[in-house]
């Protein structure tokens, strides 16, 4: 459970010592019909109040130069702590492979052209692309001049500090309530944890009150509605899923359905693609464009959920996505595994580029529920250079 989503709600504390305040006792998720079908009779609104939670990235669990989130560190931190600290060994641990490599560029005595270009090499190898080992080896010699560091592992602090700086753009939370009901639409490529990222998202949310329904717009497999199915039924939310329907249809009778029956967030799964199969692309522009037209604002949100393996193949996702829909926000998965995690600096310096930055909301360490993190940028260069 993310308990700096009740604290921003305001029933933080209550909460956590379980006792939810009277009005959040119980939620309107838990009251709708489990599996409810699309046609199914449309119920009134409960009264679940909005008061634009936001996912928000919680206080850096490490020691940093002024974290804008400190005030908000200590009670959410004392309870979710442990929680914190093992899914960061997690990523840890999955960065290791990486991490060593770059962390062992500071282990000599001296600041030289051998150890830039060491330095280099492993930036390389972790998945940064040139552009932005470029940036960084630029970015960090400033740095150590300004600093007149005259020890390595004095740099390795500096490289910290400049891979943290060119992540931070990318750490905002995701923000539900301001639009009833926020429509997200999660779109990628296959397998990149689509699914299991709307399952978890939406424990997540059902936990702090916030009445989902989902949307099965992957409708080319049936064992893909079977698997967001499951993920509903855990979750006691509803969903809209029609066997072998058009993903637009179903998702426009989702929004609608999410309307009517006042629901704070609406989320469309949709079925995994390659940017390069054009029709399929198209086909996802048009449940974008007809998202549209069941609710003026909507969408919200539209995510694109990456797989941290994918390496230099990531940013170039990221970008064919963000060409075809215009991409509000990114989820990273699989950090657990053999992910070397350099891609978010590339995706970052891309992002810096763009007229505004694609935020990380989540990053995904591990298929269980408490594997769906915020991403802060100073845990996750820390990680990536322990
Ligand atoms: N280790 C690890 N596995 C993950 C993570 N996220 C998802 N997975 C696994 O990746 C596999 C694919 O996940 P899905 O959620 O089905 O992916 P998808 O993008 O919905 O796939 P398609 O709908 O087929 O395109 C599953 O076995 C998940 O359990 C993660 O953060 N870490
Ligand atoms: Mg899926």
């Amino acid at each position: 459970m993310f308990s700096f989503i009740k604290k921003k709600l305001g029933w933080g504390s209550a909460a956590d010592e379980g006792q939810a305040p009277a009005d959040q006792a119980q939620p309107a998720a838990a009251q709708a019909p489990a599996l409810a079908p699309a046609a199914a009779p449309v119920a009134k609104p409960e009264a679940a109040p909005v008061a634009a939670p936001s996912l928000a990235p919680p206080a850096p669990a490490t020691a940093g130069p002024a974290p804008a989130a400190a005030p908000e560190a200590s009670p959410g931190t004392a309870a979710g702590a442990p929680e914190r600290r093992s899914w960061l060994d997690k990523l840890r641990a999955g960065l290791r492979k990486t991490g060593s490599s770059i962390a062992q560029v500071f282990t000599g005595t001296q600041i030289d052209d051998a150890l830039y270009e060491e330095l280099e090499e492993a930036l390389l190898m972790a998945d940064a692309g040139v552009a932005a080992t470029e940036f960084l080896l630029t970015d960090l010699k400033r740095r150590v001049k300004e600093a007149k560091s005259t020890d390595p592992v004095q740099v390795k602090g500096l490289l910290v500090e400049a891979i943290t700086e060119l992540l931070q753009p990318l750490e905002k939370g995701l923000e539900v309530g301001t639009h009833t009901p926020t429509v997200i639409m999660v779109a990628g490529v296959n397998g990149a944890g689509k699914t299991t990222t709307i399952g978890k998202l939406t424990r997540h949310l059902a936990d702090a009150g916030q009445r989902v329904l989902l949307a099965a717009a992957d409708t080319f497999r049936a064992a893909a509605r079977e698997q967001l199915l499951v993920w509903a039924d855990r979750n006691r939310v509803d969903i809209v899923s029609q066997e072998g329907g058009d993903p637009a249809a179903v998702t426009f009778d989702a929004v609608q359905a999410g309307r009517a029956r006042g629901c704070d967030v609406v989320i469309a799964d949709t079925a995994g693609r390659l940017a390069t199969q054009l029709h399929l692309m198209e086909e996802l522009r048009k449940v974008k464009r007809v998202i549209g037209k069941a609710m003026d604002t909507a969408p919200h949100e539209v995510l694109l959920v990456v797989d941290g393996n994918t390496g230099q193949n990531a940013l170039s996702q990221v970008k064919a996505f963000d060409e075809a829909l215009g991409l509000t926000g990114l989820v990273v998965t699989k950090l657990d595994g053999t992910a070397k995690g350099g891609v978010l600096a590339a995706i970052a310096l891309w992002s810096r580029q763009r007229h505004s930055p694609v935020p990380v909301y989540f990053i995904g360490v591990g298929e269980k529920l408490e594997d769906l993190q915020t991403f802060q940028a100073r845990e996750f260069a820390q990680a990536l250079l322990s």
